[in-house]
């Protein structure tokens, strides 16, 4: 029998998941149509460089599911789901500080890590997870009670458990098994028809609205699947065109005439769901809840730690400016700080080692003359080549964002309580699998490249980062 690879499953997961989120949302369908138009229209205007940052294949197909759970034990399942599709839990999230509204809950994000697996689907899961131990928004009775309802729940079914285990384990499962997993995988993250007890429910959205779509139903579900789009300015105009309304800001680095980096997202707002409830007279009663949003994203290159500083303090410049000019719009204001603030080229943004590349040796390199050993001299001599590397994760600040602008009511919390300490640390602790760092993954993916590309050179000793000493001392060792 046929065999399914991890990359194909995984593929067909993102599908199925796709299908199921598009005949619940409709408008994600809308959504979606669009991105392929918006997607069309980059390629026939911008050619070969609209796939700098990913095949149109990839791009089409690339999605990240948001989901929400309750408890270490539901996290941990959820990696055995997300492990079978080869997806490794990466970067902490802790949204429990997050401007402009805190939300009681802590993330990390399920993806590939491998630069061939991330190109041929590289689908994630955003997934929080909710801390009813933090004093903050939970009193010590309701966190008992929310403990309670919790454990009696049953989100995985453990058949679907323990094809996952196996698919992880043994790699490459038969048709069969693949075909089972995935309805049941599927099925575990479809909305629920089962009723909501309105009470709970309306007692946890005073905390706040996500702990009552975590923590008021009995089972979870997709809460956006997202599409990724080249041009988001053109998708937000072209859905608001369509007279969908949008939030009211695009998230993360503004419109600029410089290279994408990290990630831009926005949003349609929550629509109103039909849902069955319990009242408390034990009667039942249909209703709606407004929970699902559809958001949309485009990615950038990754920045180096040395460019995440540089672009967090335009960010704060960017705050300080917009505050002093209430009535300016704030993407004006960001694309002026941009523009003084960051380098406009990718030449440029490499040589300060501001984002991350992998670099190999170009197809015509110099002859007759000794490489030289350091990376600046390397490029402007025209021996290596260089391709940025996708920002793959995700960005707190717009996380809270969205998050923000999709939720009604503000919830309620007290500050001068003690929050519960968590960390990447404690959260590979609580689920067994170690949170990987994606600065980290970035680095490595560069160090391989120039470890390759010396070996291909004849660079004894490796290339070294930073520009010659003499030039001006910039941090970075050799690699090798
Ligand atoms: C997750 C919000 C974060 C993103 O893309 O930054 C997120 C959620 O709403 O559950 O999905
Ligand atoms: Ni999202």
């Amino acid at each position: 029998m046929t065999a399914v690879a991890t990359p194909e499953l995984r593929a067909r997961f993102a599908a199925r998941l796709s299908e199921l989120y598009g005949r619940e949302v409709p408008a994600y369908t809308t959504l979606v149509e669009v991105s392929h138009e918006v997607n069309r229209r980059v390629l026939e205007r911008d050619g070969a460089a609209a796939e700098r940052l990913g095949s149109v294949d990839r791009v089409t197909a690339e999605r990240h599911a948001a989901i929400r759970i309750g408890t270490p034990e539901e996290l941990a399942q959820v990696a055995r789901v997300f492990g079978a599709l080869g997806m490794h839990p990466t970067g902490f999230y802790d949204l429990r500080d997050a401007h402009p509204q805190p939300i009681p809950v802590v993330s990390t994000a399920f993806r590939p890590v491998d630069r061939a697996e991330l190109a041929r689907n590289p689908f994630r899961g955003f997934t929080s997870m909710l801390v009813p131990q933090d004093r903050r928004f939970f009193d010590e009775d309701l966190e008992a009670r929310l403990a309670r309802f919790l454990a009696a729940r049953r989100l995985f079914p453990d058949e679907l458990l323990g094809l996952a285990d196996r698919a992880e384990q043994e790699g490459q499962p038969g048709e069969v098994d693949a075909a089972r997993f995935l309805d049941l995988a599927a099925g575990a993250f479809a909305l629920s028809a089962d009723p909501v007890d309105r009470a709970w429910y309306t007692e946890l959205e005073r905390v706040s609205a996500v702990a009552a779509d975590i923590g008021g139903t009995t089972t979870t579900h997709v809460n956006h699947l997202t599409p990724r789009v080249l041009d988001i300015d053109d998708l937000y105009a072209s859905m608001t065109a369509r007279g969908v309304r949008m939030i009211d800001e695009i998230q993360g680095p503004p419109r600029w005439h410089g290279p994408d980096v990290l990630l831009r997202q926005t949003s349609f707002r929550a629509l109103a769901e039909p849902r069955t409830f319990r009242e408390a007279d034990g009667g039942i009663a249909q209703g709606e809840l407004r929970v699902r949003f559809g958001e949309v994203e485009a990615r950038g290159i990754a920045l180096t730690p040395r460019g995440r500083e540089l672009y967090d303090r335009l960010v704060a410049e960017v705050d300080r400016r917009a505050a002093g000019a209430p009535g300016r719009p704030r993407q004006e204001v960001a694309a002026e700080v941009w523009a003084a603030g960051l380098p406009d080229s990718e030449a440029e943004l490499a040589r300060r080692d501001l984002v991350f590349f992998t670099f190999a040796p170009a197809e015509r390199v110099p002859d007759g003359t000794e490489p030289p050993r350091h990376l600046p001299d390397l490029l402007a001599g025209g021996w290596l080549s260089a391709e940025p590397i996708v920002y793959e994760d995700f960005l707190p600040r717009s996380a809270a964002g969205i998050f923000a602008s999709n939720l009604s009511g503000r919830g309620e919390m007290d500050a001068a309580q003690g929050g519960a300490p968590r960390d990447a640390e404690w959260l590979s602790e609580a689920i067994g699998r170690r949170i990987r760092v994606p600065e980290q993954l970035y680095a490595e993916q560069r160090a391989e490249s120039l470890a390759r590309a010396a070996a291909a050179l004849g660079i004894t000793g490796g290339i070294v980062l930073g520009p010659e000493p003499a030039v001006g001392a910039v941090a970075g060792g050799g690699v090798r």
